[in-house]
């Protein structure tokens, strides 16, 4: 069923505490991590517990669980005291997407160049 929890999925895995991470943030909803391979000083991945691949899987499912993700990036960004930041929702591995739970980065405390590369 749609954001039931799948057995091979990394995230879901950091979600119920079976692989370790450095969370951040929790609410009921979301769950917030430093990524394993910092791209920036700041690097946060804010996961919903309910698995879907990708953003928009997730927003045309449960819109609401969508809006949860997008406030709790800005209140990562808060906590970690960013001035500017990026949210980055890769979809698809061509778009180097290689978790495929839907995960939104928070990339902060460097010069961000625009386009992303
Ligand atoms: P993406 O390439 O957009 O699918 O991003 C996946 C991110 O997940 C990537 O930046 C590295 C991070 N990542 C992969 N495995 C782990 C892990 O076991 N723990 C944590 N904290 N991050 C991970």
């Amino acid at each position: 069923m749609a954001g039931e929890p799948q057995a091979d999925c990394l995230f879901c895995k950091i979600v119920a505490g079976e692989v370790p991470a450095t969370v951040v943030r929790r609410t009921e909803t979301t769950v917030a991590f430093r990524d394993i391979n910092p791209q920036a000083p700041t690097h946060v991945l804010v996961i919903p517990k309910a698995h879907y691949p990708n953003a928009a899987s997730l927003a045309a499912a449960e819109p609401l669980l969508a809006a949860d993700l997008l406030r709790e990036a800005g209140e990562v960004a808060a906590q970690e005291k960013a001035e500017a930041y990026r949210i980055v929702l890769n979809t698809g591995s061509g778009a180097g997407q290689t978790v495929f739970h839907v995960h939104a980065h928070i990339l902060a405390g460097r010069g961000l160049e625009w386009p992303p590369g």
